[in-house]
């Protein structure tokens, strides 16, 4: 039995079967706990979808930004944009519903029982430790899976970063923009949502992980949604996103051996 931790699938099926393959993986005895952005630009996010739906039994998903714009997109029943004419079969499917319901009552932050390894989307923040960071993804997961969600979808878009003392919406968003979207920190604490360069090409801001006296510094972190920072396994994070809808590779890693990375290359001709 094994659990393994699968990168940034984003609609990428047919790479995430042959990871599948690769790993051997068991639906009757191994898990599955993917990074988050299961959904958008890449070709396939329906079939993604559908088969971890009908799997679901065996897999976790930490939201990521994509599927929170997916859950908002569906809750809001509007005209979609073109960036977002991937996400169409779903909103078009017949099983909608079921699969979204599925979504929104995933986590944003999961931890292993087995080796202590927590697993996100975007990262953490620095001057949170575990009782916080649990506890702000609690609050988050229960105001997303209730009936009354829409409220909260309807305000999620602004740029709002984590400080103390917030309330309300800004507080909601502030969280939900620290698990889902962040890369880089200001000195003072202030997360810089624009900058998405790797970070041997940004001097003035901090990537998440190296920020000075960060508080979660015993349990591994793995994340996802940093393609240009891909595959990296120092002593205390792994970044799981290949950038396979880019044309990079899907990654996965079995938690008990979290620093021998199984790499499937992307399909997409390039
Ligand atoms: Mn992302």
């Amino acid at each position: 039995m094994s659990t393994y931790a699968i990168g940034d699938v984003q609609g990428c099926f047919d790479e995430l079967i042959l990871l599948l393959e690769r790993i051997n993986f068991n639906t009757a005895t191994d898990n599955l706990i993917f990074t988050g952005d299961l959904v958008n630009r890449g070709p396939d996010s329906l079939k993604v979808l559908e088969y971890l739906y009908s799997i679901n039994g065996s897999v976790i998903n930490v939201l990521g930004n994509h599927d929170f714009h997916l859950i908002a997109l569906t809750l809001k029943n509007g005209n979609i944009k073109t960036k977002d004419e991937t996400l169409k079969p779903i909103l078009e499917s017949p099983n909608k519903i079921n699969l979204i319901e599925w979504l929104r009552h995933q986590p944003l932050l999961h931890i292993d029982k087995e080796t202590n390894i927590i697993v996100v989307h975007a990262g953490i923040h620095p001057h949170w430790n575990i009782k916080q960071a649990q506890a702000y993804a609690h609050e988050i997961e229960t105001i997303i899976s209730v009936n009354q969600a829409d409220d909260f979808f309807s305000k999620m878009y602004t740029n709002e970063s984590w400080k103390k003392g917030l309330e309300d919406t800004e507080r909601h968003n502030a969280i939900v923009n620290t698990f889902t979207r962040m890369r880089y920190l200001t000195d003072d604490g202030i997360c810089d949502f624009k900058q998405k360069n790797s970070p041997d090409k940004v001097n003035h801001l901090i990537p998440w992980y190296a920020y000075p006296e960060r508080r979660i510094n015993k349990n591994l972190i793995v994340f996802g949604h940093w393609s240009t920072v891909n595959y990296l396994h120092d002593q205390r994070v792994v970044c799981l996103d290949g950038g396979c809808v880019w044309g990079g590779q899907l990654i996965a890693i079995d938690l008990s051996k979290p620093n021998l990375p199984i790499k499937v290359d992307s399909l997409k001709l390039i």
